[in-house]
């Protein structure tokens, strides 16, 4: 109960925070009904016990499944504030979000519908709570490079609102070299990157993100510490890792998480931090993924101290903003 008041009173920022896998159950119904759209579960305690994954595959067939709801601006934009809302009620200050656009173009949702109904709510939670805002454009890597190339070019003029480019969905077979000129010229443009790298791939995957795409941060990034020498570089280059106990749990990239590798990351000096990832399917938001990792593995006062600071020091705030929450 003290740590749980300890966790709550930390101020902290999330980096790592899918926000089509922030749609609970019953804005999922609600957003079914409003809009006519057929969803094949009966109530939200079946929807909850469909939430059962063996991979991240068996995840991502009802992640693409779940987000078929959202079809207008004020759909993306409830979305955007009931997230946020939470993350508010967690002490977050400053938050990086993710979005799919591909899974929504796919479906006839026009691009700049998304992005109006997003920033609509980032712009009102600035105003109403104080919580600043980055937003990350995610690639799906199991498509192919020239779809993302077509979605680059769909962004361009949104680009006063995205901040960054990800690469996020199915990770094996997808290393980050096949998007290696999509992401040099996102970097041309002035967007911050970063890819999801090592939550089922290999370590080769992390190297290439940093080598070939030239992130400025890996989402994830467990299996890094089977490779002793990318730990040490990614600790010397001060990479930050965005950690995600919860979704980690939930896709059985780790079997219990008294063997997740927080404290490991933390030992070997990485700038390691604690986000939701999809915290409507993977069963907790940002204060709930401290908690279960300090209660598994006991982190100290100090250590959660560290994950809340990391947290400021790995965003893409600029440095006087940065200084303000340190
Ligand atoms: C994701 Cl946990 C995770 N991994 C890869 N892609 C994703 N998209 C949404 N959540
Ligand atoms: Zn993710």
């Amino acid at each position: 109960a003290e740590r749980t008041a300890f966790i709550a009173g930390l101020p902290k920022a999330e980096l790592h925070l899918h926000i089509e896998g922030s749609l609970e159950p019953e804005l999922m119904f609600e957003l079914a009904q409003r809009n006519g759209v057929a969803i094949p579960f009966a109530s939200v305690e079946e929807v909850r016990a469909a939430y059962a994954f063996a991979n991240l595959q068996d995840f991502l067939d009802i992640y693409y499944q779940g987000m078929g709801v959202l079809h207008t601006e004020q759909d993306f934009h409830d979305l955007t504030a009931a997230y946020l809302a939470r993350a508010h009620a967690d002490h977050v200050r400053h938050v990086e979000i993710f979005f799919d656009p591909q899974g929504h173009t796919v479906r006839g949702i026009a691009f700049g519908t998304v992005i109006a109904g997003i920033t609509r709510a980032l712009d009102e939670a600035e105003t109403r709570h104080g919580i600043t805002s980055k937003l990350i454009m995610c690639f799906l890597r199991h498509l192919s490079e020239a779809d993302a190339e077509a979605t680059l070019d769909e962004a361009l003029p949104y680009l006063d609102r995205i901040d960054g480019v990800g690469l996020d969905s199915s990770e094996v077979g997808h290393p980050p070299s096949k998007f290696q000129r999509v992401f040099a010229r996102a970097r041309s443009l002035g967007l911050k990157i970063v890819a999801h790298a090592g939550e089922e791939g290999p370590p080769a995957y992390v190297h290439e993100a940093l080598d070939l795409l030239k992130v400025d941060r890996i989402d994830h990034g467990n299996r890094s510490l089977e490779d002793p020498a990318l730990t040490r570089r990614l600790a010397a280059e001060g990479i930050c890792l965005t950690v995600c106990p919860l979704s980690n749990l939930k896709l059985c990239v780790v079997d219990d998480l008294a063997a997740h590798p927080l404290r490991v990351m933390l030992g070997a000096g990485l700038v390691a931090t604690v986000n939701s990832d999809d915290p409507s399917y993977f069963g907790g938001y940002v204060n709930a993924n401290y908690q279960a990792i300090a209660d598994a593995l006991d982190l100290s006062r100090a250590e959660l101290i560290t994950l809340a600071r990391n947290s400021f020091t790995g965003s893409f705030l600029d440095d006087e903003a940065k200084a303000r929450h340190l």
